[in-house]
C-alpha cells in the first residue's frame, strides 16, 4: 500500500481539497475555502497545514468565529448547498464562539464544516490554557457544547481515526436531508502528529447529491387529495430553493392555478408578479395568504418546517376539515401537521405531482378570489413604499420602496432580525429566485454583514445588500474589515432608529411597556427615557474602512442607494428612520404569534395584554 507521511491537519486539508459534489450534471468543489482565526489550539496544526496547502485550499481571515460561520452559511445558501466552507478555530473561547453559528446552520439545514481546536489528547500538562475542567468527567471539553447543534460531531483523538471521521463528515455535509453544522474537534497535539496515510484517502471523490423520487403510492394519494380539494393552497418553504425546484413549482402553479404562499425561507420561489404568488404567509404574511390559509381545505407544504411564524402559532389553518400534504426530503418535517407525507426531493415530487394531476385545475371562483386579493395587497405595498415628500426623512418601508425602485433581479438582499424581516416578508417584491435572503430559522442578529461576504463570494458581480438595524449593527459589525481586506464590495444599509423597534412593539403588545428596548440615556428617575444616545454608526462603519454615504431625506436616499449599487468597494448607506419607540411598521400583523403574557401582574398594561392573549390562544388548534 502506498502511503503519504503527513500530520493529521495536513491530511485533513489535503482530503478536503479533493472532495466534490455533483447534481444535475454540475460539479462543484465541496469545501472551496477555509475561514480561520488562529490561537494556540490551531496555529501550529491546522494553521501550518493551510499554509503548506495555500494553493489548494484558500484561507480567509475572519474577525469573529461566529461571524465566520455566518459567512460560510451565507455562501452555502447562495450555492444551493452544493458548496460549503470550513471554519477553523483555536480552543476554548474561539471554539465556543462557534456555537451560535452552528445552531443557525443546523436549523436552516445549511452545510458548514467546523474545525475547532481541542485540548491535548495525550494530556502532558493538565490543564492547558483555556481548558475546561469539570469534576465529574475527564473527557469533557468546551467543544462538547457543539454536540447538540451539530448534525455530526467527532473528536479525532488519534490520527488514524480521521479517515472514517472525515468520510462521515462529508457524507453528512452532502446529504440533503441531514446537512447542517458538522464538527470535527481536533486536539491540538493530534493535529501536529504525523502518520502514514493510505494514498487512496487523498483520491478525488465526487459525492452525488441525491434527488430521491417520491413513493408511487404516496404520490397517488397526494394527487387524489389535491383533486378533491376545493380551496387548496401551497406553502413554499426553503426546501424549494435548496432543491432548485422553482421552475417545477412554476409549472405546477401554471397548470393547476393553485395559489402559492411562502415562508421566510421560501420567498422568491415564484416571482412576485406571477399570478399565483400570494406572498408571505403567517404572522408576517400578507392578508391575501393569511385569508386563504384560514379557509383552505388542503394545504400542500413543500420543503417547510412549519414553524410558529408560518402557522401563526397553530391558529392559522381553520377550515373544519383542513388536511395537509407535505412534500419534504426530511421525514421529520414531512410528518408534521399530521400531513400525508411524501418524503422526497422537492423538485422531483413537484414534477411528478404536476404530471399526476394531468389537466386538473382549481375552479375559477377560487382563482378570482385570490387574484383580486393579491391586487388589493399590491396597492397596500405601493402605499407603504411611496414617499410623498422627497425632503422628509424616509420611513423604514420607504427605504424598502427606494430599493424596490432601484434593484433588478440581480440584486440580493440579506437580513435576519429586527423589524425588517416582517416588513420584507409582507412587502418585498422578489424578482428572482435568490434575491430574498432572510435568515429566519434562527433570526440571528449579526448574520447580515458576514453573510453578505459569503453570498458575494458565491455570486461574484451581483450587488449584495446587507440590511441592518442599529441594534444588529452593534451586535456584529467587525466583518466589515474582512470585506475591505478581501475587496468584496458588499453594500450595507444601516437603518438607525435608536434601539429595537421590533422588540419594542412586541413588548408593548405583551404588556411589558417597551422596557429596555430603546437606546436612550437614563432619565433622572433611573429609567431609560432620556434622549437618544450620541452614537454615530456611520462614523463607526467608516472607521472600519467602508465608504459611507449619509442620507437625510428620501431624495438623498435614492441617490445614495444608486451610488452604493454602482460602487466597487464596500459601501454603506446610513439613514435615520425615526426612533424605536415611535416607529410602527406598515401594514400590521395579519395573524397571531404566541408570546406568553404574564398570568398575574399589578401593572394594567400586562393585565389587559393577558386578556387579549387568552382570547387569541383559544384559537389554537392541533392538527391530528
Ligand atoms: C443574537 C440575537 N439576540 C437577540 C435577538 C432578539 N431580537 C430580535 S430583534 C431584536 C432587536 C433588533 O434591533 P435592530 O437591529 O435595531 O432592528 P429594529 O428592531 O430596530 O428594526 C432583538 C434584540 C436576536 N434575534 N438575535
Ligand atoms: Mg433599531
Amino acid at each position: 500500500m502506498t502511503t503519504r507521511r503527513l500530520t493529521t491537519a495536513q491530511a485533513l486539508v489535503a482530503f478536503l481539497a479533493r472532495q466534490y459534489t455533483e447534481r444535475d450534471g454540475r460539479r462543484h468543489r465541496l469545501i472551496g475555502a477555509t475561514w480561520g482565526i488562529f490561537g494556540h489550539g490551531n496555529v501550529a496544526g491546522v494553521g501550518q497545514a493551510l499554509l503548506e496547502a495555500h494553493e489548494d485550499m484558500p484561507y480567509l481571515q475572519g474577525r469573529n468565529e461566529q461571524a465566520m460561520v455566518h459567512a460560510a452559511v451565507g455562501h452555502a445558501r447562495q450555492s444551493r448547498r452544493l458548496s460549503a466552507q470550513a471554519v477553523t478555530t483555536s480552543i476554548g473561547p474561539g471554539a465556543t464562539n462557534l456555537v451560535t453559528g452552528a445552531a443557525l446552520a443546523t436549523i436552516n439545514h445549511l452545510p458548514v464544516l467546523l474545525l475547532p481546536g481541542d485540548t491535548f489528547a495525550t494530556r502532558p500538562a493538565d490543564p492547558v490554557l483555556q481548558q475546561l475542567e469539570v469534576p465529574y468527567a475527564g473527557d469533557v471539553s468546551v467543544n462538547d457544547c457543539l454536540r447538540p447543534v451539530s448534525r455530526w460531531f467527532d473528536r479525532i483523538v488519534r490520527p488514524e481515526a480521521l479517515v472514517p471521521a472525515a468520510l462521515q463528515a462529508v457524507r453528512v455535509l452532502t446529504d440533503p436531508a441531514q446537512t447542517g453544522a458538522v464538527t470535527l474537534a481536533l486536539p491540538q497535539d493530534v493535529q501536529a502528529e504525523a502518520y502514514d496515510w493510505p494514498e487512496e484517502f487523498f483520491a478525488e471523490r465526487t459525492w452525488q447529491i441525491r434527488r430521491p423520487r417520491p413513493d408511487a403510492e404516496a404520490l397517488a394519494q397526494a394527487a387524489a387529495a389535491v383533486r378533491s380539494a376545493r380551496r387548496p393552497l401551497l406553502v413554499a418553504g426553503g426546501g424549494v430553493h435548496h432543491s432548485e425546484a422553482e421552475e417545477a413549482l412554476r409549472a405546477f402553479a401554471d397548470a393547476t392555478g393553485i395559489p402559492v404562499a411562502s415562508t421566510q425561507a421560501g420567498k422568491g420561489s415564484l416571482p412576485y408578479d406571477h399570478p399565483c404568488d400570494i406572498g408571505g404567509i403567517g404572522h408576517t404574511g400578507t392578508a391575501t395568504a393569511d385569508d386563504l390559509a384560514r379557509t383552505a381545505d388542503l394545504v400542500i407544504g413543500v420543503g417547510t418546517r412549519w414553524s410558529d411564524f408560518t402557522t401563526a402559532s397553530s391558529t392559522l389553518f381553520r377550515h373544519e376539515t383542513v388536511r395537509f400534504v407535505n412534500l419534504n426530503i426530511t421525514a421529520f418535517d414531512a410528518h408534521k401537521m399530521a400531513g400525508l407525507s411524501v418524503v422526497a426531493d422537492a423538485r422531483a415530487s413537484l414534477e411528478e405531482l404536476t404530471a399526476a394531476l394531468g389537466d386538473h385545475r382549481v375552479d375559477a371562483g377560487h382563482r378570482a378570489r385570490y387574484t383580486s386579493a393579491k391586487a388589493a395587497w399590491e396597492e397596500r405595498v405601493t402605499a407603504a413604499f411611496t414617499a410623498h415628500d422627497p425632503d422628509a426623512a424616509p420611513t423604514q418601508a420607504q427605504v424598502l420602496g427606494a430599493l424596490d425602485a432601484l434593484v433588478t433581479g440581480d440584486d440580493i438582499l440579506i437580513n435576519a432580525a429586527g423589524s425588517l424581516p416582517g416588513d420584507l416578508h409582507k412587502l418585498w417584491r422578489s424578482r428572482s429566485a435568490d434575491q430574498y435572503h432572510v435568515e429566519y430559522g434562527y433570526s440571528c442578529m449579526g448574520y447580515e454583514i458576514p453573510a453578505a461576504i459569503g453570498v458575494a463570494m458565491a455570486a461574484p458581480g451581483r450587488p449584495v445588500w446587507a440590511l441592518v438595524g442599529d441594534g444588529t449593527y452593534l451586535m456584529n459589525p467587525t466583518e466589515i474589515v474582512t470585506a475591505v481586506q478581501e475587496g468584496v464590495p458588499i453594500r450595507m444599509v444601516i437603518l438607525q432608529n435608536h434601539g429595537y423597534a421590533s422588540i419594542g412593539g412586541l413588548s408593548e403588545s405583551v404588556g411589558a411597556e417597551r422596557y429596555g428596548t430603546a437606546y436612550r440615556h437614563r432619565a433622572a428617575d433611573g429609567s431609560f427615557t432620556g434622549p437618544p444616545l450620541p452614537v454615530d454608526l456611520a462614523a463607526n462603519a467608516e472607521s472600519l474602512g467602508m465608504r459611507v454615504i449619509r442620507a437625510r431625506s428620501v431624495r438623498d436616499l435614492r441617490e445614495a442607494l444608486a451610488e452604493a449599487r454602482a460602487a466597487d468597494v464596500p459601501t454603506c448607506v446610513y439613514v435615520e428612520t425615526g426612533t424605536a419607540d415611535t416607529v410602527s411598521g406598515p401594514p400590521g400583523a395579519q395573524a397571531w404569534w404566541d408570546v406568553p403574557v404574564a398570568e398575574t401582574a399589578t401593572r394594567p398594561s400586562a393585565v389587559k395584554a393577558r386578556e387579549e392573549y387568552d382570547r387569541q390562544a383559544a384559537a389554537r388548534r392541533r392538527h391530528l
